[in-house]
């Protein structure tokens, strides 16, 4: 479990910001460098009458699996509505394939080579206490900034006002007995009388709930390598209690202006969800992968460093059959829909209080999974689509692209200066995503950026640096070389046109890309449009 850093001066932050028009000063933070120092910020009352509150809500491992992204096994009703709502952004991309240094990223608007974050175990404040992250940046900015649940993978103490009593980064909560045990052969199964003998002993759902997400005397892969099934609707587990804290949070700050993260740790590993979530997803009804594969399968001409020998999070050390991972993928989407779940609670109360029209809410992921695709879980090194791609929507009040859908290639880096621009706060230096107000106002307008997503297997720079453009997907590995997809006409990634001779100068291009990102200058430039080569 992360380690939350402690910041022994954070309350007497949080009480002088809390108290809107005020001057605040920010003297804690005298040796930062001029650039990025935090901006002593004067805000008057009726100024900040106007602004728009942001809802931040996150999901933790959530590829886009949801009807309104074309499954329709997952109906997912609340986030379905919330991309109508706004404008639902069909190619959002990761910077990086793993939950810190993709957070950390997308939360300074940084990219991944200027944070230096490319693991789970290094949190920024203590590398570059310059970056102001993007809730601190609102609280400078006059807005009370409140956190529950997951938003930060280490929590970064300077960026709320109030949060981290829901468990921090984490499940957070106590429980040690799997019903689904695939350890113990009964993969896939109900362990026998597990419920009933919960319910024979009096015990209520929320402490059922609590006992069974434990990872308490669990190794990692114990703890991560199963399936949860939850009773009632998940009262006691970590993500329902950050429902109800993100709706404390709605009613108590609601005259005043907010950004409030509401975050998720679910789809993560172990998928888990009340049973209700998983009858509604039959599992006859889940279909394999077209490349599914018991266990990692590099397809013919690809490099060696496109997958990783080992799975994470999912099938560790171990191979799937069909069957099985049928039921994982029920359990990831039952998951899903119970995220969904607590998400139409959280929403269902910013209307209530008839907060909506003046509300902002973005919803989004760490980054995206594998489902089995080439015997791939989990997201760990994946630069391939499934690894990459987020869900995400904007709902900005009044935006004129609302309830469209936008097809460009974004990423999330774009939040920050996105969410900075429609408060209508001054835009900050350093900034390395690009404001999206654009495409919120007119989806379909024009929007050549490409989306960088690289990957560090050993030492201090990455080992994979993918980008994806529009039609292309492009890396390349210090293990094996280069690969080219063709996203258009090979939707499911198999077949690697990097060498093939007549694709020589949209590789050429698109390696230049890359090169480009490591000259670590950002926001790159728009390219030209890509020309096609005749023979595709
Ligand atoms: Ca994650």
């Amino acid at each position: 479990m992360p380690h939350r850093p402690k910041n022994p001066t954070r309350r007497e932050i949080l009480k002088g910001a809390a108290a809107l028009g005020v001057t605040t000063a920010f003297s804690r933070f005298a040796n930062l460098t001029a650039a990025d120092a935090p901006a002593v910020v004067t805000v008057s009352k009726t100024a900040m009458a106007n602004k728009l509150n942001v809802l931040f809500i996150m999901s933790d491992d959530m590829r886009p699996e949801l009807n309104c992204y074309g499954n329709p096994l997952v109906a997912a009703p609340n986030l379905t509505a919330l991309g109508k709502a706004g404008v639902m952004f069909e190619r959002g991309y990761c910077p990086f394939p793993l939950c810190n240094p993709s957070r950390t990223a997308m939360l300074t608007g940084r990219q991944v080579i200027n944070t230096g974050v490319m693991d789970n175990s290094t949190y920024f404040g203590n590398t570059h206490p310059e970056l102001v992250a993007l809730p601190r940046y609102f609280m400078q900015n006059g807005y009370v900034t409140a956190r529950a649940g997951k938003i930060f993978h280490f929590d970064d103490g300077p960026s709320w006002n109030v949060g981290g009593e829901t468990g921090g980064t984490s499940d957070g909560q106590a429980m040690d007995i799997p019903i689904i045990n695939p350890h113990a052969g009964v993969y896939g199964q109900v362990a026998p009388g597990a419920a009933d003998a919960a319910q024979a002993s009096g015990e209520d759902d929320a402490s059922y709930n609590r006992r069974i997400s434990s990872s308490a005397g669990k190794t990692q892969q114990r703890y991560s390598d199963e399936i949860l099934v939850l009773k009632g609707n998940g009262e006691g587990h970590g993500d329902y209690a950050t429902a109800d804290r993100v709706i404390e949070y709605l009613r108590k700050y609601k005259d005043q202006p907010f950004f409030i993260g509401c975050g998720f740790v679910k789809p993560h590993s172990p998928p888990t969800a009340p049973q209700r979530f998983f009858d509604m997803i039959p599992v006859d009804k889940v279909q394999l992968p077209v490349d599914y594969a018991a266990r990692r399968t590099l397809p013919e001409g690809f490099p060696e460093g496109c997958l990783r020998p080992r799975n994470a999070d999912l099938f560790i050390g171990r191979d799937s059959t069909p069957e099985q991972a049928k039921q994982v993928i029920q359990a990831y989407y039952a998951s899903i829909a119970w995220a969904d779940w607590n998400i139409g609670r959280v929403v269902a109360e910013l209307d209530r209080l008839g907060l909506r029209e003046k509300t902002i809410i973005c919803f989004s992921a760490d980054h995206g999974y594998q489902l089995g695709e080439k015997g791939k879980w989990s997201k760990a090194g994946s630069l391939w689509e499934e690894g990459a791609r987020i869900p995400l929507f904007i709902a900005a009040p009044k935006a004129k692209g609302n309830g469209q859908v936008c097809k460009r290639i974004v990423e999330n880096l774009n939040i920050y200066p996105t969410l900075v621009e429609l408060c209508g706060l001054p835009m900050p230096t350093g900034q390395e995503g690009r404001s999206m107000t654009a495409l919120l106002e007119n989806p379909q307008a024009t929007w050549n950026y490409p989306a960088y997503t690289v990957w560090k297997e050993i030492g201090n720079q990455p080992t994979g640096w993918g980008v994806r453009v529009e039609r292309w997907r492009y890396a390349e590995y210090d293990l094996g070389g280069p690969m080219l997809l063709d996203m258009d006409n090979d939707p499911h990634q198999l077949k690697n046109l990097a060498l093939d001779p007549a694709y020589a100068g949209i590789t050429a291009k698109l390696a230049d890309m890359i090169k480009q990102y490591k000259t670590q200058n950002f926001p790159r430039p728009a390219y030209e449009p890509f020309t096609a080569p005749t023979a595709a």
